[in-house]
């Protein structure tokens, strides 16, 4: 592209992508979540281009960009597009001043794998242009408006919590967020001597989006249908078994199994939070294969690749727990594994996955780190 002859960085802003510990799909019901940020981020360059509207975006990773007018945003065809111009529309529509700039990305989270590249995307751009143009927006407003512009954008009728935990983060916690009230507190995570290790399937089944949108409906459903005996029931945070249990012969069998996955989750996001509290890492790990029957056998999210992946784990004695962490239908699964056995763990892994799916694991550590932050550009 033209603009990269003239490009310097006037900022750079790294923007994280996110692991969850447990409690998924909770957050669009109302719940709690247990998410962190990692140190697999998209850098973003900035420069302002003295242009009125004209704006140039450029991957270096994909070696492909694109260029829009302030004056015609609108949905594009390419996905990606999306997020970039769902950001820049919601910053338009709270009537914040943008001009033409250009922006370099560069990535080293991999995209389709449940680690949310895309609100890393949405929150690294609404923090660079928030900084670049001084639009004065709270972090919990460019948490919200790059929520927005998923939902109108791209499609995803997400919950807040990918873009909460790539804004919010701190290094060495994870973060106990209410998503009903978005009250927040940052739990302190120490596993040593073990470690958390991802397992990226490489699969990233296109259900995704369609499927993780009829969940929501689905959940939706059945809390219509729970009001009718318990009015009092706002979301699927303020249902026990016990009230599911009473209503079940009026839901469909697959909206109790959905409500009953909901209910038991967010219950295991405060359990776990007190296990992480008391480092009981052996209960830390049971409820997290706990959770991920749940996403397999309930909420039906899984796939065949990471429920092979977390039954291989459990014939390892120095992996305490696994689960399939993010939004479901592949990507990665999370395993806690003592930093003795990594090597041979993780070598199994890869021959036994090659095997069975001819597909070679992408297999990494990660840590929980620090949220959207400014950086030096080198
Ligand atoms: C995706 C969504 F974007 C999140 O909001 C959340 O619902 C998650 O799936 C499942 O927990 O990442």
């Amino acid at each position: 592209m033209e603009f990269l002859q003239n490009f310097k960085s006037q900022l750079r802003v790294v923007s994280p992508g996110r692991i969850n510990i447990i409690g998924e799909h909770t957050d669009y019901n109302m719940g709690y979540v247990l998410p962190t940020a990692i140190e697999k981020n998209i850098t973003f360059d900035f420069q302002e281009n003295g242009s009125e509207s004209i704006c140039n975006i450029y991957s270096k990773t994909f070696d492909t960009g694109f260029s829009f007018d302030l004056t015609k945003v609108a949905k594009s065809e390419v996905e990606w597009h999306n997020y970039i111009l769902g950001v820049v529309n919601e910053i338009l529509l709270r009537e914040r001043n943008l001009k033409g700039f250009d922006c370099v990305l560069e990535s080293n989270l991999p995209t389709g794998s449940g680690l949310s590249s895309s609100a890393a995307l949405e929150c690294g751009l609404a923090f660079g242009l928030n900084e670049l143009f001084q639009l004065n927006l709270t972090k919990l407003e460019m948490v919200q408006l790059s929520q927005t512009a998923e939902h109108t954008y791209a499609g995803t009728q997400c919950g807040i919590m990918d873009q909460y935990a790539s804004v919010m983060s701190e290094e060495g916690h994870v973060i106990l967020l209410d998503c009903l009230s978005l009250d927040s507190s940052y739990i302190p995570i120490d596993l040593n001597p073990y470690k958390i290790i991802l397992l990226n399937t490489k699969v990233s089944h296109n259900l995704a989006t369609s499927e993780y949108n009829v969940r929501k409906m689905e959940c939706e459903q059945g809390v219509a249908i729970i009001q009718q005996s318990y009015p009092e029931v706002k979301s699927l945070r303020d249902v026990t078994q016990e009230m599911l249990q009473y209503c079940k012969g009026e839901l469909s069998e697959t909206v109790f199994k959905r409500c009953s996955f909901i209910v038991d989750e967010n219950e295991r996001v405060i359990q776990m939070t007190e296990y992480l509290k008391k480092n009981d890492l052996t209960a830390v790990g049971e409820l997290l294969y706990e959770a991920h029957d749940g996403i397999s056998r309930l909420y039906e999210v899984s796939c065949p690749e990471s429920d092979f992946l977390v039954d291989f784990s459990k014939e390892y004695s120095g992996v305490l727990g696994a689960r399939q962490t993010g939004g479901g239908f592949g990507g990665c699964t999370l395993n806690i594994v003592h930093e003795d056995q990594l090597e041979e763990f993780t070598e199994a892994a890869k021959e036994a996955y090659k095997k069975k799916f001819d597909i070679l694991l992408e297999i990494f550590e990660v840590k929980p780190s620090g949220g959207t932050r400014i950086v030096e550009a080198s």
